[in-house]
């Protein structure tokens, strides 16, 4: 996947982010460079009721509700052949909304875990076809994914946002070794909820269906 123009658009949009890690790299000697992939199919599932819904929609939900307003997140990118050097990696989301807790829910905050796994196609889930019950890795409960996934990250998102179209960044501390590790072109992050609570609240983010709004996409950064 080529970065320049993905890259600059986010360069353009996130300057105040982008700008000190660049500049940290001459500082300290080093030659990192950071490549920012966008996913090539992004999607959220639902259980119970909702379970053989697909959701393929201009936002991706996550939530730690029990039954069926739970919520996990599928994210597929294909690799670059330099992601075996990846040294470090982010997953940044911005936020476009927050599932609202109920009255009796005392959340303050939206935890959450992300997982990982490399794939040989880019078939094992399709975003336009995704459920519950046909999610690959989605047998063992709402706050995990099965084996092969491994947890690469988690976040605690604190309540209420500080801005519109808030962004943050998941450090996926485990996905270099993941990377280097492995041989597959594809990967399938799948975020997952940390809590599970009647009305516990929730976010949503920006997918790849929010037309001419790329800047806001999901964004995987491997720094190498
Ligand atoms: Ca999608």
């Amino acid at each position: 996947m080529k970065t320049s123009p993905q890259w600059k658009s986010f360069r353009h949009s996130l300057g105040s982010l982008l700008v000190p890690l660049l500049l940290a790299a001459p500082v300290h000697g080093m030659k990192a460079a950071e490549e920012i992939l966008l996913p090539t199919q992004d999607a959220f599932v639902r259980p119970g009721s909702a379970a053989d819904n697909n959701f393929n929609k201009a936002q991706i939900e996550l939530a730690g509700r029990t039954g069926d307003v739970n919520r996990k997140i599928y994210l597929q990118f294909e690799l670059p052949q330099t992601a075996s050097r990846t040294t470090g990696a982010g997953l940044r989301l911005v936020i476009k909304g927050v599932i609202e807790r109920g009255e009796d829910s005392p959340g303050s905050s939206v935890p959450f875990k992300v997982f990982a796994a490399l794939h040989d196609s880019p078939e094992l889930w399709n975003e336009a076809s995704i459920t519950w019950n046909n999610a690959p890795g989605n047998s063992s409960g709402p706050m995990v994914a099965d084996d092969p996934w491994v947890k690469v990250g988690d976040i605690n998102v604190p309540l209420p946002l500080t801005s519109p179209d808030q962004v943050i960044e998941v450090n996926l501390a485990g996905l270099p070794t993941l990377l280097d590790n492995g041989k597959d072109r594809y990967l399938t992050l799948i975020l997952t909820p940390a809590i599970q609570k009647v009305d516990a609240p929730g976010l949503y983010f920006y997918s790849t269906q929010a037309d001419g709004k790329q800047d806001l996409w999901p964004a995987l950064i491997l720094t190498h």
